[in-house]
């Protein structure tokens, strides 16, 4: 899975990566400072099934920390955008490609308003960033009507003449963005849009469209950055307001700060945490207690926590609705061959079967599924069981059992 950081220069992507993968990508108070795309890993934080089980397990695709586990998700963090990158401002947009596999984005706005729509430092406060929503929206619709219009002369004629079901054609060329052919279909139709005579379509029928598809195929969710900055509460519900999109108040910096911290075991804070315990007063100054106190004040207190990792577990479990589920070989000892105890987990969409997990955990366990058997009950499972959240299962195939 990945989570691709979009928005506009300098609101805070390159520091809410750093903030949620712990890498060292290159920040800055000017415009452009990410020009190649930045990887990480961030983990989304669930309670580990050890807790229930009363077991000491041994993660292996994921990690436990106290009874929760961590899984973990690609995120790339990208060039900043600007309005009319489609048409080449700013660094484009054809970096966006990087992002066709992308399953969400995470939309990082500046929400103290500080910042002009070119990522210039302005009076603070005095920037509506509800602008940056509408442009950044906008960018992204004229990314994919890009990609569409590459070859849509060709394609719909292809669909006329041979006649061609369009969403199929298009479901072939747009399948390296993740965008499926009913996802197609429901934007067909909500664009109103006539199947028979694609030639037809409008420039801005293809936006119409497109606007439909990025919604299912790259849904969003708002990081409102910056909250740490005085100007940015009054700025959140106008943002709230205006988008149907998830809103997350967030400070980049206030959970890097604490990770830093927390990794040299200076303060206790697991991400998502609302407080923090210091362990080593002695090793913060003055400053950095202030800092501290007024992040427990102002962010911790008022909102719940810094919002990076409620971003993440956000996207991953509210909008694409993943479900984890742990596929053991053991169903007596919830193990693998090797004895770990409990040591993946998988995230898994809503109505996946126990055949569809078997075929995600090897082509020839899926090919070869006989069963599958729920750990808890021991009772056996057919192949278009629909796994449920938290499921433990044993998969029994022909020659091979997992
Ligand atoms: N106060 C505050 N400043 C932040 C926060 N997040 C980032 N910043 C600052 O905003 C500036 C830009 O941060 P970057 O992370 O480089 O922004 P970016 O979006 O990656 O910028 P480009 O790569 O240029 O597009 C830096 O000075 C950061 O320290 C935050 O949560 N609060
Ligand atoms: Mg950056």
């Amino acid at each position: 899975m990945l989570i691709g950081i979009v928005g506009k220069p300098s609101s805070g992507k390159s520091t809410f990566l750093n903030a949620a993968c712990r890498t060292a990508a290159k920040v800055g108070a000017y415009p452009f400072t990410t020009i190649d795309p930045n990887p990480g890993t961030a983990y989304v934080k669930i309670d580990c099934l050890c807790q229930e089980f009363e077991l000491t397990c041994n993660p292996k695709n994921s990690i436990c920390r106290e009874g929760i586990r961590l899984i973990p998700v690609d995120m790339l963090d990208v060039a900043g955008l600007v309005p009319d990158a489609h048409l080449g401002r700013g660094r484009g947009n054809q970096f966006l490609d990087d992002l066709r596999r992308a399953d969400a984005f995470i939309h990082v706005v500046d929400a103290s308003g500080s910042l002009d729509a070119e990522g210039r430092e302005v009076e603070p406060g005095s920037w509506d960033p509800r602008q940056d929503v509408e442009f950044l929206e906008r960018e992204i619709n004229m990314w994919l009507v890009q990609i569409l219009q590459r070859d849509w002369r060709r394609l719909s004629r292809r669909a006329e003449t041979e006649k061609l079901k369009i969403s199929a054609l298009l479901g072939e060329k747009l399948s390296g963005l993740q965008i499926t052919e009913p996802t197609i279909k429901t934007a067909i139709r909500d664009a109103e849009l006539k199947t028979d005579k694609p030639t037809a379509w409008s420039d801005e029928a293809l936006e119409r469209f497109v606007q439909k598809i990025r919604k299912r195929a790259k849904p969003m969710v708002i990081a409102a950055n910056k909250i740490d900055r005085l100007q940015a509460s009054n700025h959140l519900e106008a943002l709230r307001q205006l988008t149907d999109e998830v809103v997350i108040p967030c400070s980049a910096v206030g959970e890097f700060a604490l990770r830093n911290l927390s990794e040299k075991g200076i303060i206790s804070y697991q991400p998502g945490a609302s407080k923090f315990t210091i362990l080593q007063p002695d090793a913060l100054g003055e400053t950095e207690q202030n800092q501290l106190r007024r992040l427990q004040d102002e962010i911790l207190d008022k909102y719940g926590s810094t919002g990076v990792q409620q971003v993440l577990n956000t996207i991953v479990f509210d909008i694409l609705q993943l479900i984890p589920v742990y596929p053991v070989e053991d169903a007596g000892k919830l193990t693998d061959h090797d004895g770990n105890i409990l040591p993946d987990v998988y995230l898994v969409p809503q109505g996946t079967t126990a055949r569809q997990l078997a075929y995600k955990i090897h082509t020839d366990l899926g090919e070869t599924f006989i069963h599958a058997l729920d750990a808890r009950t021991k009772k056996r499972l057919a192949e278009n069981y629909e796994l449920k959240a938290n499921d433990v299962i044993r998969i029994v195939a022909a020659g091979a059992t997992h």
